[in-house]
């Protein structure tokens, strides 16, 4: 896991005089497909739920780490955040990502909640990400992504119903906790059969087979020993009728 790094963002420091708050709970959860072949990606989202719901009056910010709690060399690459926007259009005003891991911060508010009339769902999207997962990837492997408090000015910070001016900093002032919830993504085996990559095995993979014989492609390698001959032909029709 990487270092930490990076400044507290503006809504942290806004946020750094202890308060007392009702009692809630924020729950970060990384939501993720359940499967993804080698060398693709998949977008994976930060869902904020805030309990109980009449506790908060809108999300004000965030500034949390993605960790990688898999094995890395699963992963090629965290990137690509983009923040959910409100809408009445307003939007985050900072963003930090220093690539596999790191602090994502965002805020929709303005310091001090001087634009206490936000509204936002509960559970609401946080931001999204982009996974790229290593051609090489076993299949099995898995990707499993979680959410943490980077430092003592982070979490996640919400307007108090009862005092729409006040923001709270969760879990930093009384009251608050944060919880994190991790996404788990499996590795699927690649569909060899599939030889035009399309996502479906029809019969125009025979023909894809036969262009990847002609010119040795990589495809054309249908039983996995690193070469490319006739015995390939017999290891397509098995696959392809074993299927994906
Ligand atoms: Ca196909
Ligand atoms: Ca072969």
């Amino acid at each position: 896991m990487k270092a930490l790094k990076g400044k507290a963002p503006l809504l942290a420091l806004a946020a750094a005089m202890p308060y007392s708050a009702a009692a809630q709970n924020v729950t970060l959860e990384v939501v993720s497909p359940s499967s993804v072949d080698p060398g693709e990606s998949f977008t994976a989202s930060l869902v904020a739920s805030v309990s109980p719901s009449a506790s908060i009056h809108a999300v004000a910010g965030f500034a949390i780490d993605i960790e990688l709690l898999s094995d890395a060399a699963v992963v090629d690459s965290i990137a690509s955040v983009a923040f959910s926007e409100l809408p009445d259009g307003t939007r985050v005003t900072s963003v930090e990502n220093d690539g596999i891991t790191g602090i994502v911060s965002g805020q929709w508010a303005n310091i001090a909640g001087s634009n206490p009339d936000l509204t936002t769902a509960n559970p609401v999207v946080l931001c999204t990400f982009e996974v790229s997962v290593d051609a090489n990837a076993a299949p099995g492997s898995t990707v499993e992504l979680i959410a943490a408090n980077p430092h003592a000015l982070g979490g996640v910070f919400v307007f108090d119903a009862s005092n729409p001016l006040q923001i709270i900093s969760v879990p930093n002032d009384g009251g608050t906790s944060l919880s994190f919830v991790s996404s788990l993504t499996s590795v699927a085996a690649p569909c060899v059969a599939d030889v035009n990559h399309d996502g479906f095995l029809t019969p125009t993979d025979f023909t894809a087979w036969l262009g990847a014989y002609n010119t040795q492609a990589p495809e054309c390698d249908q039983n996995n020993d690193n070469v490319c001959n006739a015995f390939d032909f017999t290891a397509w029709i098995t696959n392809y009728n074993q299927g994906c």
